[in-house]
């Protein structure tokens, strides 16, 4: 079995591939179809922008396809980047640009202050069906120095409590367990069989 995943971003898709891989499903993504063109996020909310991706992507291949909007909101920028975490720094995204901002707009912020929380929205969209949306959040803190090679992204700098390790010192398993993409696929598993069905 096939599972088409409406996203460019290779971070995302390594994360998808292990996840599904799991329960013996293969995953495609756009980076398979470079003929497709980007899809636009116009929306306002997470959940806009992920049924845009997803609703536009599944009506152009005729079957069903999920798609994950994500982002890192940090409660002392007021939630940015929020929804434009990807093209924080500008566009074309640049992890280790948006990084820096970061930093940047966090100097002098103390370590209680540097709350922060990853949020994924995934939506499962089929031609003429109703789309099937999930979400998960992840909450930590922004460090001050980039730690660690693993992940993407904001991973460098999200530091986790509970493991004393910022998501990119986790290992893919470690981090696919605990993370808000993680928390939203696990909700999906319960729930598409049934919703392919009807
Ligand atoms: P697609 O739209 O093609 O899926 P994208 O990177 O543009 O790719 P989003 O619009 O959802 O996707 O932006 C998500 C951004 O949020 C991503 O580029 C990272 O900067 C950040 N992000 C999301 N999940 C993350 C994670 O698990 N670790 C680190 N950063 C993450
Ligand atoms: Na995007």
């Amino acid at each position: 079995q096939t599972i088409v995943i409406a996203t460019r971003n290779s971070g995302k898709a390594k994360e998808f591939k292990k996840m599904f891989a799991e329960k013996g499903y293969q995953v495609k993504t756009l980076l398979d179809y470079p003929e497709i063109p980007d899809v636009e996020e116009t929306g306002k909310t997470f959940e806009e922008n992920a049924r845009l991706k997803a609703e536009t992507i599944a009506d152009h291949l005729k079957q069903p396809v999920l798609a994950d909007d994500s982002g890192l909101i940090v409660d002392a920028l007021g939630g940015r980047p929020g929804i434009y975490s990807a093209r924080f720094a500008g566009e074309p995204t640049n992890d280790a640009a948006n990084n820096a901002k970061l930093l940047h707009e966090l100097t002098g912020v103390p370590k209680e202050k540097r709350t922060a929380t990853f949020h994924c929205t995934l939506v499962f969209a089929a031609p003429n069906k109703k789309s099937l949306v999930v979400e998960g959040n992840w909450s930590g803190e922004i460090g001050t120095i980039p730690r660690g090679e693993n992940g993407f992204g904001y991973d460098p700098l999200f530091f986790v409590p509970e493991e004393q390790k910022t998501a990119a010192e986790l290992s893919d398993e470690q981090k696919n367990e605990v993370s808000h993409r993680g928390q939203a696929v696990a909700k999906l598993k319960n729930q598409w069989v049934e919703w392919l069905e009807n």
